[in-house]
């Protein structure tokens, strides 16, 4: 554990422990325009089949500063289900969009670690999107991103209402994001180079707008579950739907 923290407080005094640059990074490449009066939706429902996984407990006693913020159980995160849903599956247009140019926001997408959480787990960004990591909590945490195709990243944000902010170079479906001082502390980031993406809630659902007339793949994600692709055509000022199903791990 002390060289652990030795090695994350190490890392955070660096100047280049990886990720990208503060502030948004637009295209290179002109903007392809959106026509809005043609522009459909997508709704994608992410259910279930099969013997709903138990919920399992995340073992925090080792960590008095983790667990003194939970009052109860803490479900683990990684496999929840309810009434035929699964929450937490990441949702995007994987294929179809051809050589359209999106604009990048200039929001950034928040990641907070909250009671030795990632909050949200799974989370999606644009390339070149800000990406604001936060600590919510008065202990060490260290954010370690390890994507195939754009460069790790590792810092620690020491105390409490530390931010740091990165973007990420290519797209890429997942990256893992670790804490190295807290093991159960895992979290998900999806990057894509256009705007369809969501992450499912509760109700499984996730809704895509502004998706222009076309042919496409959806693909789903989920940590557990696995993916799946699934083929929707979207006509002009249309509303296609899709029902995906997950099951439990083989
Ligand atoms: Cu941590």
């Amino acid at each position: 554990m002390q060289v652990r923290m030795l090695l994350v407080l190490a890392c955070s005094l660096a100047v280049a422990c990886g990720g990208g640059e503060s502030g948004s990074r637009q295209p290179a490449r002109p903007v392809t325009p959106l026509d809005l009066s043609t522009t459909g939706t997508i709704e994608v429902d992410v259910g279930f089949q099969g013997a709903v996984p138990p919920m399992q407990e995340l073992r925090m006693g080792g960590f008095a500063e983790c667990a003194a913020q939970h009052t109860g159980p803490v479900p683990a995160g990684d496999m929840l289900v309810k009434d035929g849903h699964v929450e937490n599956a990441f949702v995007y247009i994987k294929s179809g969009l051809g050589d359209r140019v999106f604009a990048v926001p200039t929001e950034p997408v928040v990641i907070d670690q909250k009671g030795c959480q990632y909050v949200p787990r799974v989370a999606g960004a644009q390339v070149g999107q800000p990406i604001e990591f936060h600590n919510s909590d008065a202990t060490l945490h260290n954010i370690h991103g390890t994507p195939k195709d754009s460069g790790a990243w590792n810092f620690a944000l020491p105390r409490q209402g530390t931010v740091r902010t990165i973007t990420v170079d290519h797209p890429e479906v997942m990256i893992s994001v670790r804490c190295d001082l807290h093991p159960w502390m895992q979290g998900w980031l999806g990057v894509l180079d256009h705007p369809y993406f969501g992450v499912s809630g509760p109700d499984g659902h996730v809704t895509l707008r502004n998706v222009p007339p076309g042919d496409y793949v959806v693909g789903v994600w989920h940590e557990r579950f696995g993916t799946r692709d699934t083929p929707v055509s979207v006509a002009p000022k249309g509303t296609s739907r899709a029902n995906v199903s997950l099951a439990p791990p083989s």
